[in-house]
Formats: structure tokens, sequence, C-alpha cells
């Protein structure tokens, strides 16, 4: 409780607050650094949104995602927000840079590899960052209204594969039906969230049924995705969300692996995974992390690199016998 007295002292004390999202924000998030701008701005607080990056169209209808800022050089904050960013890197370097300029630094965060680079750390191990920040705006007694409650309710529905995943607990269930109880527009986050696939989307998703693998008895499921293939269907980056738990979906399959051209260079591995596979052990032999049943990690080689390096890993693994059998 001192810790949300302090953060609660630091925001009251503050004249400027920039909250940021890292590079490819998900609904975590976009979700959850949208809900504490509007709480804190409803507390009567100056708030700088900053967003350097594309949002998904998913995501496009949360209010006030679409009030960013300019990345202005010599601007500094008192007080400056990371959410659900696991390491600084992953801020970007613009908003890297401003984050080192701020006054106070916070981290709020679930991911178990965040080390803690802010001056206040809020790091656990719940099923979303918006399930984190819910607990933390109650305890400071900042306020949630009806938009607030939309943004954290998509950030958590988002992040638990819609209450699916194993990190889903009781509490994140009392927790969503009190964001219910606000009035949201449930069926508006549900057809933003999961029901508004576009056209290009569904081809990009056939093409990745294309170069689907299916190895180890059934057992583990491989597809890629490269810029041509992007091209070729006209697809955007993010439009490469939802193929990898597509692929999990197959009967029998414990281990999923996606595979894509980064935007910027190498590759990108996401995982997803069923039954007694930890993911996140293989992910942080790439230097990534996440959780049991999704992780991730970047790549430094093309797509075929990429796929023979984590297929040698993956088969290191059911040789000593690991979390396959
Ligand atoms: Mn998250």
């Amino acid at each position: 409780m001192e810790k949300i007295n302090n953060l609660k002292k630091k925001i009251v004390e503050a004249t400027s607050i920039g909250v940021a999202s890292h590079i490819d924000p998900d609904g975590d998030n976009l979700g959850s650094i949208c809900a504490l701008k509007k709480s804190l701005e409803i507390f009567g607080k100056e708030v700088f949104l900053y967003i350097d990056d594309q949002i998904p169209r998913s995501y496009q209808f949360l209010p006030g995602v679409d009030e960013s800022s300019e990345i202005e050089t010599n601007r500094h904050h008192d007080l400056f927000f990371a959410l659900d960013c696991a390491d600084q890197e992953r801020l970007g370097k613009r908003v890297g840079d401003l984050f080192d300029r701020a006054k106070t630094k916070v981290v709020i965060d679930h991911h178990l590899t965040n080390q803690g680079y802010g001056d206040l750390n809020f790091i656990e191990i719940v099923s979303s960052t918006g399930e984190l920040l819910y607990e933390i705006l109650k305890q400071a007694d900042l306020p949630i209204d009806e938009k607030v409650a939309t943004c954290l309710y998509t950030a958590i529905s988002s992040d638990t594969g819609s209450f699916k995943y194993d990190s889903t607990s009781s509490r994140t269930h009392e927790i969503a039906a009190d964001l219910l109880s606000h009035q949201i527009d449930l069926n508006e986050i549900t057809i933003n969230l999961y029901q508004r696939r576009s056209l290009a989307k569904t081809n990009l998703l056939m093409r990745a049924m294309q170069n689907l693998k299916i190895l180890e008895d059934g057992k583990i499921a491989l597809t890629r995705i490269s810029l041509d293939d992007l091209d070729k269907v006209q697809a955007e980056h993010s439009d490469t969300d939802g193929i990898v738990e597509f692929i999990r979906d197959i009967d029998g399959v414990e281990l999923a692996i996606f595979l894509k051209d980064s935007k910027r260079s190498g590759s990108k591995i996401s995982m997803r995974s069923k039954g007694d596979i930890d993911a996140s052990k293989i992910a942080v032999k790439f230097g990534g992390g996440g959780h049991k049943r999704a992780a991730g990690a970047s790549f430094n080689g093309d797509l075929d690199q990429c796929q023979e390096a984590i297929l040698k890993v993956v088969n290191d693994e059911i040789n000593a016998g690991n979390s396959f059998n």
C-alpha cells in the first residue's frame, strides 16, 4: 500500500504525465494505456499519450486511442508510464528517450521476465496488464468510468484469449463483472476484437494454411508468413495476429509455432501451447520470453534459418525427454 500511496502522491504532484505504448502494440497494451490516460484525465491531469507505431484496426475503437501526441525530443515529463512492456527496448528508441528523461518512471506489467526498469515498478503475474491496472486504479482511488472500463475490459479480454487462458482467475472474472457493471457496450468490444476479420486477413490465413507443417506425430504445428506473402494478399503486419492460435486449435497439437519476417530485420517467433509444454522455456533460448501458453522471440536471420533453429531446439527438448511424451 505504501507503493500505491507513493504513486498517488507522484500523480497528484505531476503537472505533465506521459503514457506510452510499446512497439507492435497489442490489445492489452493499447487498452491499458488508454484506460490510464482517461482515468488520469478525469482525475484532472494533463496526459500525453505516445503510440509510435500503427494501431491495429481491432483497437481503433478504443476511447482516446486517436489522441496520441507527437514525440517532441525536448519535452520533459514529471511522470512517465510504461505499461505491458517487459523491457525498455520495447518502447522503441524515440519513446525510450522520453522515458529516460522523465523525473519519475513507472512500470506496470504482468510479464515474468520484467526486471523492473522504472523508479516505481508494479509487476505481478496476473492475466493481463489490464487486470493489474484495474487493481492499481482501485487501490489508488482513481476514477473508472464507462470509457476506462471499456479499455480495461478490452485489455483483459484480448490478453486472456477471451477468458480462456490458464492465467484467467476467479479474480479476473470478478474484475470483468465489475467492468461490465459500468454499462460498457460488450457487443461493440466483441465485434471489434473477434468478429471483423478482413478479407485480406482471411486470404493471409489461407496462405498460412498452405505453409502449414504438422510434425512429431501431430504434436507440433508450424507455419510461416513472409513479407512476400503479406504483399501478395495486401495484408498488414498485424493481420498475422491469430494465425498461431488457429493452428494451436488443431486437435492433438501441443505446440504451435508461427514464424514471420520482422518489420525491421530478421524474423519473429510466436508460440502457443496447450497441455504440458512450456512455450516460454523455448522462447528464452532465443532471448525472448512470455508465459507457458504464449511466448515469443526475435531471431537474427531469415525465415529458413529461423525455422531450422527452432525445430532444432524443439527436437533437442524432445530428445531430452522434456515436455513432450
Ligand atoms: Mn499483456
